[in-house]
């Protein structure tokens, strides 16, 4: 598989648990693996952004200028980790971030200004973006913009054969996995059947932020297949993108 567009999650290229800590050799490895197989690249924030935006009040209450700054700047540095691997593959990538052509509306996405995108991607670049904090027109003044709506942005400007996101789990499950021993894998179903088989189960530690990520998928199996599969199983994503079999959750379009 090639001409991809991947996520990697925060939780696999950070350590959640302690402040802006990469894990660097698992983000060399991965950028090993895909270099060249996607067009575009996005990341999460982990403990970057996610760490920084829970100080300031991110996504909760209106944030000044110089809070939502402070975000943008610890996305900046993982960012700057993940490319700086990129380049010691010598990979040809544009480092293009959210906060220059998206807006928000009461935390939600409003606005794409995609014409620049458009052009890029017909001149063959490849691009790297991530989770990032956005002007907000509503009463927040700036919110997030995650990786999995850029996945949806990119998705329909790009067209790709796929979208693969990596996490710390082998792919969506019935139930909280970490929580729930008795968490189903699912292994291949239709976009159109997934918000249910998700929301069907009884678990009720499944968090908002769970529930949108389920959704944003749906949206992009309506364009294309979606894998979600386990960042950590190196072995397993070698040989999903050989065409081998592999563990993880399929969404097919549709
Ligand atoms: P980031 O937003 O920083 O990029 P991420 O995309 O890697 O992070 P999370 O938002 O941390 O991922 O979501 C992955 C986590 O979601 C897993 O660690 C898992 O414990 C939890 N989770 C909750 N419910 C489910 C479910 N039904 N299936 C799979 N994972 C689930
Ligand atoms: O980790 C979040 O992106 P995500 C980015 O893809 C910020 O949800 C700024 C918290």
């Amino acid at each position: 598989l090639r001409d991809l567009i991947v996520k990697l999650g925060g939780s696999v290229i950070t350590n959640k648990a302690v402040k802006e800590s990469p894990r660097i050799d698992v983000i060399r490895s991965l950028v090993g693996i895909l270099k060249d197989r996607f067009r575009v690249l996005i990341h999460g924030g982990g403990s970057f952004g996610h760490y920084v935006a829970y100080e300031v009040g991110l996504n909760r209450r209106p944030v000044s200028f110089e809070d939502a700054l402070k975000v943008m700047k610890s996305m900046d540095r993982l960012s700057n980790i993940v490319l700086r691997s990129l380049e010691e593959f010598n990979a040809k990538i544009l480092l293009i971030r959210p906060r220059e052509f998206v807006i928000n509306k009461e935390l939600r996405l409003y606005k794409v200004f995609e014409d620049a995108l458009v052009e890029y991607k017909k001149r063959g670049a490849n691009i790297l973006t991530h989770g990032d904090v956005v002007v907000d027109i509503g009463k927040y003044n700036f919110s997030v913009c995650s990786g999995d709506v850029l996945a949806l942005i990119f998705a329909r400007i790009f067209r790709p054969k796929a979208v693969i996101f990596l996490s710390d789990v082998d792919g969506i499950y019935t139930k909280d996995p970490k929580r729930d021993p008795s968490a189903k894998l699912i292994e291949d179903i239709s976009g159109s059947e997934l918000v249910g088989a998700f929301e069907g189960s009884s678990s009720t530690d499944v968090t908002g932020g769970m529930k949108l990520k389920v959704e944003t998928i749906k949206r992009i199996s309506e364009i294309t297949d979606v894998y979600v599969l386990n960042g950590f199983k190196l072995d397993n994503l070698k040989r999903f993108l050989s065409g081998d079999d592999f563990v993880g959750t399929r969404i097919r379009r549709g």
